[in-house]
C-alpha cells in the first residue's frame, strides 16, 4: 500500500517550512492542507489536541507533532535518500544540540526585533545578532552545518531566512553586514530546489509580518 502523506501547515510558518523541506530532499510525494490559524480546522484540533499548533505531519492517518520530531521521524523513516542526522551518535546529539538552540533563540529573540521600538528594540537587535553569531561560529568554514550536505540543524534554522528582511526592514540594519558568512551559507541553502520551493518570499513574509503586527496593535 502506498504511503499516505498529508501535511497541516500555514505557509509563513519557519516550522511547517522545515518539514516541507524535508519531505522534498527525500522526494515525498504528500498532500498539502494549509490552516486558518484563527479558526482551526477539527481535522487540525484532533491530529494536535495538545498543541492545536502547525506543523503536524499525518502518515498513514497517525499524526506527528513538532516540527523538530518530525524531520526526525521522516529521516527515519525514508533513510534511504538524503540523510539528515548523522549516523554517529555523538554527531547526532551535536545536530540535535544545535537544532535546539535555533529553536530556543531564533524565533524568539527575532519576534522581539519586528515587536518592540525605541531601546527595547536596539536591546533586541543587539541580542538577535549575539544569537545569529553563536551560529554562524559554529558553521565555521563548512558549506553547511551538516558539513559537505544540508543536514538537521540547516533543516532547522534556514526557514528563518526567509524572515530576515522583514527583521532588517523594521529594524533597520543589515545582518549581511553582520553576519556575512551566514548569509553565504544562506544563499547556498537556497540554491537547493528542496529549499527555494518551501520558503515564501522575503517580502511575502514583511507584508505578514506588518499585517500581524496592525492586527495585534504592535505597530
Ligand atoms: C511550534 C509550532 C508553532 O508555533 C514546532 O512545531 O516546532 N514548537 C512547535 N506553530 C504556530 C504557527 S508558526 O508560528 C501555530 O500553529 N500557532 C497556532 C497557535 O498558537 O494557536
Amino acid at each position: 500500500m502506498a504511503d499516505e502523506v498529508i501535511l497541516m501547515d500555514f505557509r509563513p510558518s519557519p516550522f511547517g517550512m522545515r518539514v516541507r523541506i524535508a519531505l522534498s530532499e527525500k522526494g515525498i510525494k504528500y498532500v498539502y492542507k494549509e490552516e486558518n490559524l484563527a479558526d482551526k480546522s477539527h481535522l487540525l484540533l484532533k491530529m494536535n489536541p495538545i498543541h492545536k499548533k502547525v506543523p503536524v505531519l499525518v502518515h498513514n492517518g497517525r499524526p506527528v507533532c513538532e516540527s523538530l520530531n518530525i524531520v526526525q521521524y521522516i529521516d527515519e523513516i525514508w533513510k534511504g535518500k538524503s540523510p539528515l542526522l548523522p549516523s554517529d551518535p555523538y554527531q547526532r546529539a551535536e545536530a540535535r544540540f544545535w537544532a535546539d538552540y535555533v529553536d530556543k533563540k531564533i524565533f524568539d529573540t527575532g519576534r522581539r526585533v519586528w515587536m518592540s521600538k525605541g531601546e527595547e528594540l536596539e536591546r533586541a537587535k543587539k541580542q538577535f545578532i549575539e544569537v545569529l553569531l553563536v551560529l554562524e561560529a559554529e558553521l565555521g568554514n563548512k558549506a553547511y552545518f551538516g558539513g559537505d550536505n544540508l543536514g538537521f540543524v540547516d533543516v532547522s534554522f534556514i526557514p528563518f531566512y526567509s524572515w530576515f528582511y522583514a527583521y532588517e526592514t523594521i529594524g533597520s540594519f543589515s545582518i549581511e553586514a553582520e553576519c556575512p558568512k551566514l548569509v553565504a551559507w544562506a544563499k547556498r541553502c537556497m540554491r537547493r530546489e528542496s529549499v527555494s520551493t518551501s520558503l515564501p518570499g522575503q517580502h511575502q513574509i514583511y507584508d505578514f509580518v506588518l499585517h500581524i503586527k496592525k492586527r495585534f496593535g504592535f505597530d
